[in-house]
């Protein structure tokens, strides 16, 4: 019938229609976004590319009635200039390319923020397929006046070596860098948001105020000078959703500071410290190598992680309290977030078929308000006096001058502690990392050195002067002395010891300690005291006589001489 006829032929129209609807949109597509070269990862938002669309019409009809024939400008109108951001703040002619960042500048603003760098996987990794409902994550990336090559290559990486659909947003914490523009100007590209503080917070408070923000239910850390790698995020996500007390972390590679090559870094690798608590990379140990060899792409359990990249269920980050709000600046979060996982009933994981690069520096680039050293050990103190119990005496042991860092208090912490039944820190040197060898207590105890009701005293003295005696307070200070290893007497960082030639009435004086000297060696008589004589010299004694003038002196050995029998007393702390 005819009307079936009509009915057909406006189906076979319809059809038709629909296919060349999709053909010109999939052109249109494949043409404007993918055929065209573009960074993916640079595309603007859409009310931004509106925003331009529109102030690009009105600009043409006033000025320009010839119709714009500008296929390649509409296309970069939808994607964020990089060249003119990073053209900002180009190196001045003979400026010091390593000046500002302590990294090399000039190479970094010349590669593209989406170069190609070598998949450093081990080949196990490749094969490996991921749940498809893994879930989405926010990225927090934090930064103080960040090289803006560097910033832009981060981000571009996450996007464009990331699914789409498990990048839920990139939050940027823009730390007070001198530049707002720094920030601001990325807050164009699709999914990233730009918080600015008003002032320095530091690292700590800058990405708790990022989490905060966040979204998406997994949090991811960044530096601002990383480049992800293929496939980075799939194995991290997959990780945490298993279980959420799991946090973990890629293998950091290497991008050169000085030339920015991407160099990938052994899979062999987990993180540590010793007593000084300054984090250092560990092999791994022979018995663990041994049982990786049948997968050796297993997640490796680390017991410190490097602190600038992991990723964390936002839920349990909350549960186990962020972060030390009290810590400023920079450094000792990582050994805090690390000793408060593991010891509240969590681990820390290295995920080998997770890679990720970072620029690895000799100096900071920024100043610390306050004194970088005295803000790391500040920091540092912190974590010690709130995880170690009473393991923090070998940190007061290698790091004397840590005792006298005021810490402010530590109450908040302490009461995290102990509602989260936290486990105890010779739970996690057994269990986490048995291989950190604990000294003997003998050797790094302190206390004051007793000679009747005096004391062995500095006297507010420095290197190179004269000890003596004063009356003992029993409140550490200028009698403070660790009887350590190689039978030094220490004081903070320096040693009993002799200048110059051996012989008798010689002054004792305040030395920078050297393990090779002999003449800061001192044999004991006994663990209680006794006589001090000088290593190898055994016929000279420390001895007080005549301290009011010459301080303490080195004089023939006599047992029955009171002024050479000294007994050493433990300090209370
Ligand atoms: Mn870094």
């Amino acid at each position: 019938m005819l009307t079936a006829d009509m009915r057909r032929n406006s189906r076979i129209f319809a059809a038709f229609f629909l296919m060349w609807i999709g053909c010109t949109i999939y052109y249109y597509f494949s043409f404007d976004d993918k055929g065209s070269g573009m960074n993916e990862a640079l595309k603007l938002k859409d009310d931004v590319i509106q925003d331009r669309l529109r102030q690009q019409n009105s600009v043409t009809k006033l000025s320009d009635p010839t119709p714009h024939d500008a296929d390649t400008d509409k296309l970069s109108w939808k994607y964020f200039d990089e060249k003119s951001y990073i053209a900002k703040t180009k190196l001045r002619q003979g400026e010091d390319a390593f000046g500002r960042n302590k990294f090399n500048q000039r190479a970094s603003d010349d590669i593209p923020s989406n170069r190609d760098i070598v998949d450093t996987r081990q080949p196990g990794c490749r094969g490996v397929s991921h749940r498809k409902d893994l879930p989405a994550t926010s990225v927090i990336i934090t930064f103080h006046n960040e090289a803006r090559s560097a910033l832009l290559r981060t981000i571009v990486s996450v996007l464009n070596r990331s699914p789409e659909n498990l990048i839920k947003e990139i939050i940027l914490v823009d730390d007070f860098s001198d530049n707002p523009d720094d920030g601001l100007e990325l807050a164009k590209i699709q999914k990233v948001r730009v918080l600015r503080n008003e002032r320095r917070q530091g690292l700590m408070r800058s990405r708790v105020r990022g989490a905060d923000a966040a979204t998406a239910s997994i949090l991811t850390f960044l530096d601002s000078h990383c480049e992800c790698n293929k496939g980075w995020l799939e194995p991290l996500l997959e990780r945490i959703s298993e279980n959420k007390t799991r946090v973990v972390s890629p293998i950091i590679d290497v991008v050169s500071m000085d030339n920015f090559a991407y160099i990938g870094a052994s899979s062999n690798l987990k993180g540590g410290f010793d007593w000084n608590l300054v984090f250092k990379w560990d092999f791994m140990t022979a018995d663990e190598m041994t049982r990786r060899r049948g997968n050796t792409i297993a997640p490796v359990r680390t017991p410190m992680i490097a602190g600038g990249l992991f990723a964390i269920d936002k839920s349990w980050f909350e549960e186990i309290g962020k972060y030390d709000m009290m810590m400023d600046v920079w450094g000792g979060e990582n050994l805090e977030i690390s000793f408060r996982v593991w010891q509240c009933h969590g681990s820390l994981e290295i995920i080998p078929c997770s890679r990720v690069g970072h620029v690895f520096r000799k100096q900071h680039p920024y100043t610390f308000p306050g004194g970088s050293g005295n803000v790391f050990a500040r920091n540092t103190r912190r974590a010690a006096e709130v995880w170690m119990d009473n393991y923090t005496m070998f940190y007061y042991a290698a790091v004397p001058s840590a005792k006298h860092v005021p810490i402010g208090s530590i109450k908040h912490r302490l009461d995290l502690r102990e509602k989260l039944k936290c486990k105890s820190f010779s739970w996690y040197l057994e269990n986490v990392y048995p291989e950190l060898k604990v000294p003997n207590r003998e050797d790094v105890i302190s206390g004051a050195i007793h000679q009747g009701s005096q004391c062995i005293d500095t006297l507010g003295h420095f290197q190179g002067q004269t000890v003596g005696l004063y009356y003992c307070h029993n409140s550490g200070g200028n009698q403070d002395w660790v009887l350590g290893k190689n039978q030094k007497i220490k004081h903070l960082d320096m040693c009993l010891g002799i200048a110059g030639v051996i012989e008798v009435g010689r002054q004792v004086k305040l030395e920078s300690c050297n393990v090779q000297n002999t003449k800061q060696k001192w044999v004991q008589q006994s663990k209680e005291g006794g006589l001090f004589r000088l290593h190898q010299h055994e016929t000279l004694c420390l001895d007080s006589k005549g301290h009011e003038a010459n301080g303490l002196t080195l004089q023939t050995c006599n047992s029955s001489s009171s002024t050479q029998m000294w007994k050493f007393v433990l300090s209370k702390s």
